[in-house]
């Protein structure tokens, strides 16, 4: 019997094609029992949404970005419209260096990739099949992971790295008995569950973590990601206990991936993970491409967990549908497909962690968004006027001061306002994004000349 971990590790390592169905497929099989249980979920839940005032569930979770659901909904599918192109640019070029691995017959063309092909469980960041997908291969490596695994990184060691990020821009440290309550690694003697995740426990203070890092560069970026949290709570947890909220949920996943923006291969050579990065096109297209692989390849998964539910939670999706309709979606936003035939008894929504954890989504779709524009306006703040891809704001202090104002307003102002209050405008902007991915997406365009694109 194997873990997530040990899985997630074939979906990521190997590169044969029946390994990789059958991880997928182990994977897989621990959903089906909890379809009837979230069944009643999805009714008792939206029973006590009913009782405070709300149609469903779904109304309820869009109901906290001041606008109606409706113009949610409106907004995100325009923000996902302005970066489809780009996506759309990258899945053919994936789809096609993918075929030269596994073959036509296994990669047909116009149709959706095999979802097991992409390096991940869910095929929601392709980072892992960087190698396959290298736009120049001669170049010198971007790995870090080698780095850690020789340089024995261990977990603390991991976030001790991030926590010095935060501490640089001027944040105070971690409280000592974020080290003494944390969980850095899986414990041997119990079952855990492992998904990252930051708290402040008692409202007050009480910062930790809870963690099973593996020395991967994943993993370093998702040490920076769960600090966000934190130190988004060290900056607010001193207010009323109504505004010890982000700004909105949206905000508080951008924080800890806006400064992993930063950890540029310049930064990573700094701290020993990276030799010399030599400069160039070519070097700057294969780390646009490996950060095109983990931010871009998310964004319609970001969306698609979302949509799923609040069809679930308005009753347009019944649970013998719930399989077939996260297909649908998948196949449709993300272009992949089922790697074994389906069926309305499997439960394939319920073995991603937030599903299973009734966690929100849609903020990962919008801090991919964000990200990008908070990246923009610290760059700005720093004083930094080059191409954005290229900027880190480690080490300085005017864009740590114009970060923590921002975040130490928490919850109190509408969040248009605390986004202005950094100098990133009043609503989710594509435009950033598509600035920082120019040169690949001309790239790309590029390379996929002649291609038929699409499925
Ligand atoms: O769940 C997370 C974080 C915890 S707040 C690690 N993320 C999403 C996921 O893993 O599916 C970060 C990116 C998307
Ligand atoms: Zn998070």
């Amino acid at each position: 019997c194997l873990h997530l971990d040990d899985l997630s590790k074939v979906l990521a390592r190997s590169r044969k094609f029946d390994e990789l169905v059958e991880a997928w497929r182990g994977w897989h099989s621990i959903s089906p029992p909890m379809k009837p249980k979230y069944a009643r979920y999805v009714e008792l839940a939206n029973i006590g949404a009913k009782e405070i005032g709300y149609d469903d569930v779904g109304a309820l979770w869009k109901s906290s970005w001041d606008m109606s659901p409706a113009d949610f909904e409106a907004d995100v599918q325009r923000l996902w419209n302005d970066v489809k192109p780009l996506y759309d640019e990258l899945h053919c070029y994936v789809r096609a260096r993918l075929q030269k691995t596994y073959g036509k017959d296994k990669v047909p063309d116009h149709a959706p990739i095999p979802a097991q092909l992409l390096g991940n469980m869910w095929a929601q960041e392709w980072n892992n099949i960087y190698d396959l997908v290298v736009p120049y291969p001669k170049e010198p490596a971007l790995d870090v992971d080698k780095k850690l695994v020789a340089g024995h990184w261990d977990s603390p060691r991991m976030v001790h790295q991030g926590e010095r990020f935060f501490t640089a821009l001027g944040f105070d440290p971690l409280p000592d008995t974020f080290w003494d309550r944390s969980m850095l690694t899986r414990p041997r003697d119990r079952d855990v569950v492992c998904h990252a995740s930051a708290w402040d426990v008692s409202s007050a203070g009480d910062l930790r973590i809870k963690v099973c890092f593996q020395p991967t560069e994943e993993d370093l970026l998702v040490a920076h990601h769960e600090l966000g949290h934190d130190f988004y709570y060290q900056r607010y947890f001193k207010l009323p206990i109504l505004f010890q909220r982000g700004a909105n949920d949206g905000f508080h996943e951008a924080i800890g991936d806006t400064m992993a923006l930063s950890v540029t291969p310049d930064y990573l050579k700094s701290i020993g993970l990276l030799d010399a990065v030599p400069k160039g096109d070519h070097t700057r297209i294969n780390q646009q491409m490996k950060m095109a692989l983990d931010k871009v390849a998310f964004l319609p998964f970001g969306l698609i967990l979302d949509k799923w539910r609040w069809d679930v939670f308005a009753g347009k999706v019944t649970p013998d549908q719930y399989n077939a309709a996260w297909w649908a979606l998948k196949q449709q936003y993300q272009g992949v497909s089922a790697p074994v035939a389906r069926t309305a008894d499997d439960f394939d929504p319920g073995a991603k962690y937030h599903v299973a954890a009734s966690s929100l989504y849609i903020v990962y779709f919008l801090a991919h968004i964000y990200q990008f524009q908070f990246h923009k306006a610290l760059c700005q703040a720093a004083g930094y006027t080059g191409p954005l891809d290229q900027c880190s704001i480690h080490d300085n202090k005017q864009a740590g001061a114009k970060l923590m104002a921002m975040l130490g307003m928490g919850a109190s102002k509408p969040w248009p306002d605390a986004m202005e209050a950094m100098g990133a405008g009043r609503k989710g902007d594509a435009g950033p994004l598509l600035e920082y991915f120019a040169p690949l997406r001309q790239w790309l365009a590029d390379q996929n000349k002649g291609q038929q694109c699409g499925w």
